[in-house]
């Protein structure tokens, strides 16, 4: 997929991976005025690049932006530190201004010790002013070859100076753990271009075993519809991203088959078997905690779909496709054969058992008893895995959450789409530790007659943050349990209706008094449920599938 081969033992250096991703890019033609730091990237430079030196830098970026108006393609500039990028300022402003996409790739000093302030080191990142159309500076030396691919595109979607600032020991590191995180290819599907979807068209054509990964940006009603018909007539899997802040598919559906794995070992496990992978509207792949290895196994292609220009440069895949995702579903249903179908039946996941609550037993407790357009909106951080099981999103619109994982989200957004939609059934399910960020959002729902349902799970504790720890080998963790908050107390302190539930029995029966008039509660109840800490938290496993 890759021009060289991330998942080998081979070493790659920076520098060779780069030369690989400038060569397939068409960027051949180096126009250079060239300093102690670019020497590393120069030595014994490939037959098939054309090194073009200006004597000023104007020269250098003025020669490159006549070069890429003319060729119509992004052209590659290489300066060194401070005095050249100085230099060359007048002339990326111009670029930006007539519109050029060039890469202009500057120059640093030695990573190992910029610390020590070195002769030569430059304070490049504001140097060009606001006249970068985008800027990168690597956190790793692996990292450059991805973010020069990225430059390429933002270059030319853009059509201004990309800039990409490199450490001068970068060149010789080796690039090889990590796959290019940029796809090979992007096309944009704008005013009629149909070059992507032809691609697409010929990379299902081919497939004998494909699968769809969904995200976020599919979660629209449109979208769903459109997924759907493409799931059935490939008759293929449907999974859901990890950590994704909304469903990009109906999870009711018969072919929903959950949740990936946020871990790369099983995401490879769960992925094996499909020769391409079909990301429409996630990032292929959003990753939580590192682990080292490739995303997919030998052999899986990966193509994107996405009205997203930063999802889309910085996935890994072949091919990444931009423009309107339903309209881009919707051409690829006209277009491919409907296969033959096997229908698995879907598995409903039974609740914990044991005399104590369980988030397990709140979430099946809930789904026994919501309507199908209940907005659920997530921040119950070691649970949340066992939520979106239990609770699978049935409409569009169904499932909210943080995503960045800042706490503090839940309690004012629900408050804010109950006040946007005031008939929309809306319960925000949120940990004890979590609903401390933003719980005077309450104060607002009383007063504006709000009618959320708070679902606080008090497990007296950090519980995910206690499992992390336990997990590193900490013998205890360093921060106290929380069980000395009483929220009840707290929410009835805003003016709040407030209930502890300690038992089934008592949260069956207040969500069957509450749920049925959820549509019309006109102010805010906060259910305080007593759970017991789930001790074997692990990211994001399929509990049903
Ligand atoms: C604003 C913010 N501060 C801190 C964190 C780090 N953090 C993530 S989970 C967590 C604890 C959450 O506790 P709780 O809501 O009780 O959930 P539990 O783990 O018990 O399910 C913390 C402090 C964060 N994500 N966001
Ligand atoms: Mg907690």
């Amino acid at each position: 997929m890759t021009d060289y081969a991330p998942t080998t033992d081979t070493p790659v250096s920076v520098r060779e991976a780069t030369f690989s991703i400038w060569k397939r890019l068409g960027m051949t033609t180096i126009f250079s005025n060239p300093g102690s730091t670019e020497v590393p990237l120069l030595r014994d430079l490939p037959s098939e690049f054309n090194f073009i030196l200006g004597l000023h830098e104007a020269s250098v970026v003025g020669m490159a932006t006549g070069f890429a108006l003319s060729a119509e393609r992004p052209a590659l500039a290489l300066l060194h530190t401070t005095a050249d990028l100085g230099n060359a300022v007048g002339a990326i402003a111009t670029a930006r201004v007539n519109r050029a996409p060039l890469v202009v790739v500057v120059g640093q000093e030695d990573r190992r010790h910029l610390i020590h302030q070195p002769f030569l080191k430059g304070e490049l990142r504001d140097m060009a002013g606001t006249y970068p159309v985008w800027l990168a500076e690597p956190a790793m030396a692996r990292d450059v070859p991805s973010l020069i691919a990225r430059a390429w595109y933002e270059a030319k979607a853009k059509r201004g100076p990309a800039l990409v600032i490199v450490p001068m020991n970068d060149w010789d590191q080796d690039a090889s753990p990590n796959a290019i995180a940029a796809p090979i290819m992007i096309e944009t599907s704008v005013g009629g271009s149909d070059n992507g979807l032809a691609q697409l068209i010929e990379m299902i054509r081919v497939s004998a075993n494909p699968a769809i990964v969904v995200g976020a940006d599919a979660d629209s009603r449109e979208t769903w519809e459109t997924l759907t018909q493409l799931a059935e007539k490939l008759a293929c899997p449907v999974w859901q991203e990890p950590f994704g802040a909304r469903a990009g598919y109906p999870q009711d559906h018969h072919l929903f088959r959950g949740h990936l794995p946020s871990g790369k070992s099983r995401l490879r496990t769960t992925l094996a078997g499909h020769d391409l992978l079909l990301v429409v509207g996630a990032p292929a792949f959003r990753q939580y905690p590192y682990e080292p290895g490739p995303f997919v196994n030998d052999g899986t292609r990966i193509a994107i779909i996405s009205e997203n220009m930063e999802v889309a440069t910085s996935s890994t895949g072949e091919l990444a496709v931009i423009g309107p995702i339903a309209d881009l579903c919707l051409r690829l249903v006209d277009h491919i054969d409907t296969r033959n179908a096997q229908v698995r039946k879907p598995h409903r996941i039974a609740p914990p058992i044991g005399r104590a609550l369980r988030a397990g037993n709140v979430f099946a407790t809930l789904a026994d008893r919501i309507s199908p357009d209940t907005l659920i909106i997530e921040e119950s951080p070691s649970s949340r895995f066992e939520l979106q099981e239990r609770l699978p999103a049935r409409h569009p619109f169904s499932f909210l959450s943080a995503a960045m994982g800042g706490l503090g989200f839940a309690m004012p957004a629900a408050i804010g789409v109950r006040i946007a939609t005031p008939r929309r059934p809306v319960i925000a399910i949120v940990g004890d530790g979590s609903s401390m960020y933003s719980f005077q959002a309450i104060w607002s729902a009383v007063h504006y007659h709000v009618g959320v349902i708070f679902v606080i799970m008090n497990n007296g504790s950090y519980s995910i943050m206690d499992r992390l720890a336990e997990q590193s080998g900490y013998s205890a963790a360093v921060w106290p349990t929380l069980e000395s908050i009483d929220i009840c107390k707290l929410a009835e302190g805003f003016g709040c209706t407030a209930h502890k539930v300690a038992t089934k029995g008592e949260l069956e029966a207040i969500l069957d008094r509450l749920l049925p008039s959820l549509d019309t509660l006109n102010h805010p109840v906060l259910l305080d449920v007593s759970v017991e800490s789930d001790l074997t938290f692990e990211p994001c496993l399929s509990l049903s599938r």
